[in-house]
C-alpha cells in the first residue's frame, strides 16, 4: 500500500511549478500503478493551452471556477467543483482559471516526473525520456 500526504509532498521535488501553475505528483510511473495521479493548481487569471498527444488524462475539479475550451470543436464548458473532463481523444484544449482551480488529474500512461511541456503543449512519450 502507498500512503502519501499532499501537505508533505508539496515541499519536495514531487511538486513541479511554473509561474502559472503548480502540480504535486502523488503517484508517478515508478509507483507501478499504470497511471499517475496529480493535484494541480492553476492560478487565478491564468490561461493554459495543452495538448497531451501521447497521454489520456482525466481531471476532476476540487475547488475554484473556470472554463475549458475544446479547440477542435470550439465548445466551452464551465469548470466548477464536481465537474470532470476526460481527454479521451487527446483533445487540444485551453483551460482558464477565473479563480485558483484545484484539480485532481490522472494520466495514462503515467507521467515519469521528467516531462516538461513542449511548445505544442504536449508531454513527450515516456520512452523518449529514457536517460
Ligand atoms: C489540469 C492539468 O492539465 N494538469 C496537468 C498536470 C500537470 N501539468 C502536471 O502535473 O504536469
Amino acid at each position: 500500500m502507498i500512503v502519501r500526504d499532499f501537505h508533505k509532498l508539496k515541499d519536495t521535488n514531487r511538486a513541479v511549478s511554473d509561474a502559472q501553475w503548480t502540480s504535486v505528483r502523488m503517484l508517478l510511473a515508478d509507483d507501478g500503478m499504470g497511471f499517475s495521479f496529480h493535484i494541480t493548481t492553476l492560478y487565478a487569471g491564468s490561461e493554459h493551452t495543452f495538448h497531451y498527444k501521447h497521454h489520456f488524462e482525466s481531471v476532476y475539479c476540487i475547488s475554484g471556477r473556470g472554463s475549458i475550451t475544446d479547440l477542435t470543436s470550439g465548445e466551452t464548458f464551465e469548470i466548477r467543483p464536481g465537474v470532470m473532463y476526460a481527454l479521451d481523444q487527446h483533445d487540444k484544449h485551453t483551460l482558464r482559471a477565473d479563480e485558483d482551480l484545484v484539480m485532481a488529474c490522472c494520466f495514462n500512461p503515467p507521467v515519469t516526473g521528467k516531462e516538461v511541456h513542449r511548445e505544442d503543449g504536449s508531454y513527450a512519450p515516456a520512452d523518449a525520456l529514457a536517460d
